[in-house]
Parts: structure tokens; sequence; C-alpha cells
């Protein structure tokens, strides 16, 4: 896998799952059976934080509102107290760092640079539930110069937190790929407020507003990681509302390479197996070997043939050597028939992308939907009448031909 050299693709949101509580309450059964393939710590900010007064927690309809306000032992109360106990586990270490100037940020940066239990950093440049806690990651320009500050501090891999709350994510992560971030993860959560029940225009939560995460924000946290991928190379770990296997498929289709959960875990600790078999089921029904070959797939045909030029490798060339036929075939499987839109023969066409070999292959997978037969034959004529365009990655190689005019 592209991001960390993970071999699975599930990892937890941070803030959502705390190891060292559990390794309290399930002591080395933990470590035996982890359940990320790498653990994200809750943000780390230099000085010790208390967080924000109770409530701090809003059930939703579909979803929870949290305002936490990032309490912590700060940076040096984390690497005497928590690092040491967070070394033990046997997956990499994501340490979350926040600070509210730059020079906070790049002083935590470098402090863990130093330390080898740590494989990678997160910038939250995303909280909804401090004050200054979006500034840098709203704007492209802040974003850049937060960059730069705290670029130079390491080599260990950088990962940016973006912010749902923005007028384009895709801009701010653009920014953090032109300055040197290594990979973004979204989305944080989504800023909401929920009133009082009993005393009328006074909000519920201790911090006045909070961040919305869970099924509620599942749907906004797609569209932004497609958005995001179409505009970046640099691998993407999708998250907001994750909880099932199909979930995470969709994630990965819009471009992710891994997936986090967070809110689902609250109710269900036992999401991480959970959602990873029912991935593997995925899959296994579109007849991909790995979760790397449904990464991007919503994506296939449409950037490459607009620019006549792949912009991205859709499917990581380095995992694989290139798209396989039957991936394409499947990406139109996946976009339309799975998705129960029914047979719309302009969409299917428009998404048979691969040449009829493909189209083939993409009938194959569903010989009982009801109109494959004749959404190939209309698919033949089609890709006979018009000639079918090849498409190249970013290096030249041949991955497809598609029918230019159609998508
Ligand atoms: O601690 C929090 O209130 C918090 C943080 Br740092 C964050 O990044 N996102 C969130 O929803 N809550």
């Amino acid at each position: 896998m592209t991001f960390l050299d993970l071999d699975e693709p599930i990892v937890n949101a941070s803030g959502t799952f705390d190891a060292i509580a559990a390794r309290r309450a399930f002591g080395d059964a933990l470590l035996e059976r982890f359940p990320f393939a790498a653990y994200v710590t809750k943000t780390v900010t230099i000085a010790p934080r208390q967080g924000n007064p109770p409530p701090r927690l809003y059930e939703l309809p579909a979803g929870l509102m949290n305002s936490i306000g990032l309490p912590n032992k700060g940076l040096d109360g984390f690497l005497a107290e928590d690092l040491p106990k967070l070394a033990e586990l046997p997956v990499p270490l994501i340490v979350n760092v926040m600070g509210s100037k730059r020079e906070d940020v790049a002083r935590l940066v470098a402090a863990f640079a130093e330390r080898d239990e740590v494989a990678a950093l997160e910038l939250n440049v995303s909280c909804p539930n401090v004050k200054t806690g979006l500034i840098m990651g709203a704007d492209p320009g802040e974003l850049a110069g937060l960059l730069d500050a705290v670029r130079p501090q390491t080599d260990k891999p950088l990962i940016v937190k973006l912010t749902p709350n923005c007028a384009s994510p895709a801009d701010v992560a653009a920014a953090a790929q032109d300055h040197g971030a290594d990979a973004v993860s979204l989305i944080n959560t989504l800023r909401g407020m929920a009133m009082h029940p009993r005393r009328a225009g006074e909000p519920w939560l201790g911090g006045g507003t909070g961040g919305v995460s869970g099924p509620a924000v599942r749907a906004v946290a797609l569209a932004q990681v497609r958005e995001v991928r179409s505009r970046v190379r640099i691998p993407i770990v999708g998250m907001g509302g994750i909880a099932s296997g199909r979930d995470a498929l969709e994630f990965l289709a819009a471009g992710a390479v891994a997936v986090a959960l967070g809110t689902v875990l609250f109710a269900d600790p036992g999401a991480p197996d959970r959602v990873r078999g029912e991935l593997d089921e995925e899959l296994r029904a579109r007849g991909f070997s790995s979760p790397t070959q449904a990464t991007g797939l919503a994506h296939v045909g449409r950037e490459q043939v607009a620019d006549k030029d792949v912009t991205f490798p859709l499917i990581d060339t380095r995992a694989g050597g290139g798209v396989p036929a039957e991936v394409i075939a499947h990406g139109a499987a996946f976009s339309s028939f799975e998705r129960g839109h029914g047979v719309d023969e302009g969409v299917v066409i428009d998404l048979c992308v691969g040449g009829v070999e493909n189209a083939d292959a993409f009938v194959a997978i569903h010989k009982d939907v009801p109109g494959t037969d004749r959404v190939l034959r209309d698919f033949k004529k089609e890709s006979v009448e018009r000639p079918l365009h090849p498409v190249v990655d970013k290096d030249g190689v041949h991955i497809a031909d598609v029918v230019p005019d159609s998508i």
C-alpha cells in the first residue's frame, strides 16, 4: 500500500480510540491483535490543556457532536508518560499535533522528528473546537506558510488533516501537496451546534459549538475525498462516518488509499474487524485481490480523458504495474449497477472505459443483472463507431483505452 507501507487499509481517526486505556482494559491481548494498521494519537499541543467545559458530547439522529477542546498532557507530558506506552503498540505510530502559531507546530514536529518510536506526524489544522484551530487549515496560503515552517524540521511523513469547514478543501490539499505534505487525511468534523433542551437559546455544549461526525457527515466526506483526489497525487486517508465495509469501499473508490474509523468505535468497539471483513467481501465480490485495486475507481476515465493525459496514477503503478483491464470494468460495475441506479445505458456506456474486451469482463461479472446484454451490445456499437483513445499514466505507461466523447 502506498501509505506508510501499510499492508492493511484501516486506521483509527485521531481522538477516537485511546490505546493506553484499551491496553489497561485488555492487557497484552490488545497487542496480540491490535485492531488498526497504524495508530493515530489524540492531538498533542505544546502546553497541557484541560479541554472545554462540559457537556462535551451531544448525540444526533445520525451521529455525534463533540466539543472536547483538545485536553492533553502537553508535549513534555506526552513524551514522558504516553510515548513509551504507545511505542509498545505493534503498528506504526502517527502522532497528531496542533499549535496556534506556525512556530509552535514547528517545535512540536522538531521534537517528534528525533523520536524513532514515531513513524509519521499528522498536522491537525482542522479542529473546530478551539479558537485558532481552523485558521491554518481553512486557507491555502496559511497552510503553505505553515508547511514552509514545518517541513524542514523532519524527514518523517507529514499528513495534513483537512477541514470540511472551508471554501475549498481541494485548494487547501493542493497547497499541502505543493509545500511538502506527504499525505492528507479528511475529513475532520463539521462545525455544528445544539440548543439546550430546557434553557431556550443557550447552547448545550460547554464550548458553545462542536464538531459533527458519524453517518451524518459521510456523504460530505465522500464528496470531499473525491474532489481532493482529483486535485492531488499524494495519498489520502479517508474518513467521515465510515461504519461498514461498503462505506470503506466507497471511500477507496473516491480516491483514498486508507480509511479511518472514528465515531463508529464508540458504539461498536469491534468495528475494525467487522469492517475489514465486510470490505474483504465487497472486494471479493468484485474480483479485487487487494484494497489498492479499488482506489480511485470513481475517477476512472474522467480526468484522464479531459487532459488527454493522466494527472495521477489511478491505481498506484508502484504497487502493481498499471491498471488491470478488469479493474476498469469493475469500476464501471461499481459505479453504476452496484450503486443501484439500474441499467442506464448512457451511464454504463460512459463508464465502460476499458474497451470491448473489458465490457465483456464487465458483463461476465454482472451476467445476472437484467439489461446487461443490451448494454454490451450498445457499448460494442458505440466503440466501433468511435475509435478508442489510448490513456497513459504520468510515466507514459499505457493503462486503458477509452471512448473519448463518452466521458
Ligand atoms: O478535541 C476536540 O475537541 C476535537 C479535535 Br482536537 C478535532 O480535531 N476534532 C474534533 O472534532 N474535536
